[in-house]
């Protein structure tokens, strides 16, 4: 096991990584840029370097800063937490060059995946469903017309470097198509540097249920069950939750199997996330990879019992898997809520500032990860979540209600939050039956505006 590692992020899942980190003995070097200097994860890490002014691009995007940080700080390796360079192949590449391990898949795994229309060809070669769609990217706006004449409308247009719902586009006839396909491939062109687009049949209202997956370089994959996150607003995800509402086990131990396939076909090792849509007949298809520990992680933590971070350090180190999909027991019912400083009376713009009071609430069952306290100031570069909070309960009914209580019981004040939408969706009646897709908090909204305007 290594004795002394790196973390390449900030904030909440700084602090997560540290914390398991102590508890198996191993040493933190933290790192930060300018604007986090009072940040409380530096006071919990064994060693802490400023690698950079505020913006992301000159501190934790910044590969060589964090590089040298490691090599004067000495770290076996490093974890590149979510976002920032926990999927840039390049980064992966220089780690292994400079002999740090990353704590992550392969630099060629993250390359294939991050390609979403390699990683469904990928797919496809493993017999998974996938959605109806091209054969690769589309070169061209006949060869796009065509596909979409085979597929038939709608169709939606994907950006190939795309992914999370960067550079989607959908086109529900031949005149949008030809519109829509260039316009796609000048956005992905200036958002990714890369503008190959494909297409997929687009499914209306589908479920989105992710499976959580951990690998071992011999080969062994298991998965932990699933995540629902259906519900999103403008693919921000607001609510997640394990076991997903909408599956049966049978369906479950299918769709499980079949991101078990995905991640063998890829060579995948270490922890990694396979996303699956589900549509209304219950029948699901294979959309993307993502190559990294996940925001929403402590929910598949709370069912299973397992430490996510513990096992990607092991599975790092070369440690082969511990337990077998027997093993894995999901028990119980969690939530989480993502509490983002968003002002909800604007749009949702961010809602950055000093944060006068930060109670977190606690009690059986509840869990808070949060870089926040009283007198915290969130800086207005980086994303605006301020805290996870999770419930876990025996039954869905149980965890509903743990949560509405913790959300009543959560002070913050100084800046707006999202807490107010989430303890509405909590008591939506078609939330509270399961019965929600990704469109739902969408049209919920839409429909509390047009009531306030009469
Ligand atoms: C889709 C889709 C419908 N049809 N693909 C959005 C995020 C990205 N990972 C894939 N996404 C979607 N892909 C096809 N062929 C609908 C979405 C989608 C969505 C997916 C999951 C959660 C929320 C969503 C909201 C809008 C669209």
């Amino acid at each position: 096991m290594f004795h002394r590692i790196l973390i390449a992020n900030r904030g909440e899942i700084a602090q997560r990584i540290i914390r398991t980190c102590r508890e198996m003995g191993i040493e933190t070097v933290a790192v930060y840029s300018q604007a986090d200097a009072d940040a409380i994860y530096l006071r919990q890490a064994d060693e802490t370097i400023c690698i950079g002014p505020a913006p992301g691009a000159q501190s934790y995007l910044n590969i060589p800063s964090i590089i040298a940080a490691a090599e004067v700080a000495d770290v076996e390796a490093i974890h590149p937490g979510y976002g920032f360079l926990a999927e840039n192949a390049h980064f992966a590449e220089v780690c292994n060059t400079c002999k740090i391990q990353f704590i992550g898949p392969e630099p060629e795994t993250i390359a294939a995946l991050g390609d979403k229309a390699r990683a469904r060809a990928i797919a496809m070669e493993a017999k998974v469903p996938v959605v109806p769609g091209s054969d690769g990217p589309v070169e061209s706006e006949d060869e796009a017309r065509e596909a979409a004449q085979r597929i038939g409308y709608p169709i939606m247009i994907k950006a190939a470097a795309g992914g999370g719902g960067r550079g989607m586009r959908i086109a529900r006839n031949e005149p949008n198509l030809k519109s829509g396909f260039h316009a796609a491939m000048a956005e992905a062109q200036a958002a990714f540097g890369d503008g190959r687009v494909y297409l997929e049949k687009f499914v209306e209202n589908p479920r989105h249920i992710e499976f959580q997956i951990l690998g071992d370089r011999e080969g062994n994959v298991i998965h932990l069950g699933e995540r629902d996150c259906s519900v999103q607003r403008r693919h921000q995800k607001l609510i997640e939750e394990a076991p997903s509402p909408s599956l049966t086990p049978r369906q479950r131990a299918k769709i499980g199997a079949d991101a078990v396939k995905i991640a063998k076909a890829a060579s995948y090792h270490n922890a990694g996330t396979v996303e699956f849509l589900l549509d209304g007949s219950g029948q699901h298809y294979f959309i993307e990879v993502n190559a990294r520990i996940q925001v929403e992680h402590a929910v598949t933590e709370l069912v299973t019992g397992l430490d996510l971070i513990e096992q990607q350090l092991r599975l790092a180190s070369g440690e082969k898997l511990s337990l077998r999909q027997k093993d894995v027991d999901i028990r119980g019912h969690a939530i989480q809520c993502r509490i983002n400083a968003e002002d909800p009376d604007h749009d949702f713009r961010p809602s950055p500032g000093l944060v006068d009071t930060f109670v977190p609430p606690g009690g059986p069952g509840v869990r808070v990860d949060t870089h926040g306290y009283s007198g915290y100031r969130i800086p207005p570069n980086y994303d605006s979540m301020v805290a996870k909070l999770l419930v876990h309960r025996p039954n869905r009914e149980g965890a509903i209600q743990g949560m509405l209580r913790a959300l009543d019981e959560f002070v913050i004040e100084g800046v707006k939050t999202t807490i107010p939408l989430q303890r509405r969706i909590l008591n939506h009646p078609d939330f509270r039956m399961g019965r929600h897709d990704t469109g739902f908090v969408e049209r919920y909204l839409a429909g509390a505006v047009s009531r306030d305007q009469e």
